[in-house]
């Protein structure tokens, strides 16, 4: 608390000043390299050198080491193979019933993989889509009625008078004619003028649609049950809040929150037991894995195992003070963008395992997920490349999106 009164408000500008951020002058010699990428891309099209789906151009083999080079090189216990590039993947579904894979791109753009032969086609019908910094489309989840209806859930940041505000919708996706048809907001964020921290990851479990929320670099509203900034929130297939959430009855958002107390929670996964666990991108050394319980906080900004990123300390975590510690932390940062839990069969002694992909940590990590609700990493694999996303597929194997401009990888037993 004594922090956050005496910090003046320049310095909260740079203690939001996350890894995750990208610079302006980043943004703008980023434009540069996307344009010379598409005059290249178009250049080398003509001739047939590469392939017409591919989002980013291939690199010349001669750049980067091929895929079983790089196994060899690293010793993973895994194979992987590389895929297609994508520009700003973000996000992946493997879609029930269908040999698809579904992946949002944080500019906007929407495709379906076929899975047999790597087409991608774009999916019309994507909403106008706020694309700034941490804001743009993001996350995709299949509701329960997917092989019946096409039913789909979708998060993106849209532009708002306020600055900008991550919502939540439903509608049909029909992948026969890559149409998103009949698309509804069910849920809106609570609006802010910064362009960071809006997580909008999705679980559906039991009926339930679980959401997460950012604090959108305010700090504070975490720890405001009036707000949905900074929260896991639990709300019914239609966006309602759900009957019997903790806070209800308190006010502004309050009946839509199951836990509070969160920065920037980028992952959210159940494990076999129905336990819920998310991933969160802490400050300077604060990352954290969580098990989720309803009516606990979780402490931010108020306690964390890290530090301001002006080097300003924040408590840590500890007995008796209130907040629920994590299950796990790292110090230094992995910067965590998704979590994802094993159920499969192609590794079998990973399974029940949590993974995460780190984005400054170039890492992916394999966690144990203990009874008494802490976790152990057992497995640190150096990727070498920021990981935004991982998902797995029907038949078991682990499929890995590296952030912009990256590969999307397929990792297979060796
Ligand atoms: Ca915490």
């Amino acid at each position: 608390m004594f922090v956050l009164i005496v910090t003046p408000l320049l310095s909260a500008s740079v203690r939001g000043y996350a890894r995750e951020y990208r610079p302006k002058m980043w943004a703008m010699s980023s434009a540069v390299v996307s344009l010379i990428h598409t005059i290249l891309f178009s250049f080398l099209s003509l001739f047939g050198l590469t392939s017409p789906m591919s989002s980013v151009p291939e690199p010349s083999s001669s750049i980067l080491p091929s895929s079983s080079s790089l196994s060899d090189m690293r010793n993973f216990p895994f194979e992987v193979i590389k895929h297609e590039r994508h520009a700003e993947g973000w996000a992946m579904e493997f879609l029930p019933g269908t040999d698809y894979l579904l992946i949002s791109d944080r500019s906007g753009l929407l495709q379906l993989r076929d899975q047999t032969t790597g087409e991608l086609r774009e999916v019309s019908g994507v909403p106008e889509i706020f694309h700034q910094s941490e804001a743009g489309l993001h996350d995709v989840v299949a509701a329960p009625s997917f092989t019946q209806d096409g039913g789909l859930y979708v998060s993106w940041v849209r532009p708002h008078d306020k600055g900008a505000q991550g919502v939540v919708g439903c509608g049909h996706l029909d992948t026969a004619t890559a149409q998103l048809k009949d698309l509804k907001v069910i849920w809106e964020q609570d609006p802010d003028e910064s362009d960071g921290h809006f997580s909008l990851r999705m679980l559906l479990i039991d009926g339930f649609l679980y959401v997460t929320s950012g604090d959108r670099r305010d700090f504070t509203p975490a720890q405001d049950v009036r707000t949905n900034q900074g929260k896991t929130l639990r709300l019914n297939l239609d966006g309602t809040p759900a009957v019997g959430n903790p806070f209800a009855g308190q006010g502004g958002r309050s009946a839509e929150i199951w836990s509070m107390g969160h920065r920037n929670p980028l992952g959210i996964a159940a494990d076999e037991s129905g336990r819920i666990w998310a991933s969160e991108m802490g400050p300077k050394g604060g990352d954290e894995l969580n098990l989720i319980v309803g009516g606990e906080n979780y402490g931010w900004p108020n306690a964390s195992m890290g530090s301001h990123y002006d080097n300003q300390p924040i408590p840590d975590h500890g007995p008796g003070d209130g907040y629920q510690a994590p299950a796990a932390y790292w110090k230094p940062a992995i910067s965590p963008a998704n979590l994802m839990i094993y159920t499969g069969e192609l590794f079998p002694e990973w399974k029940g395992n949590a993974f995460l992909g780190g984005l400054s940590g170039q890492t992916i990590v394999r966690m144990q997920l203990n009874e008494d609700g802490t976790a152990t990493q057992l497995d640190k694999w150096d990727m070498g490349q920021r990981i935004r996303a991982l998902e797995q597929a029907p038949d078991g194997a682990i499929w890995v999106m590296e952030d912009k401009g990256g590969y999307l990888l397929e990792l297979r037993p060796r």
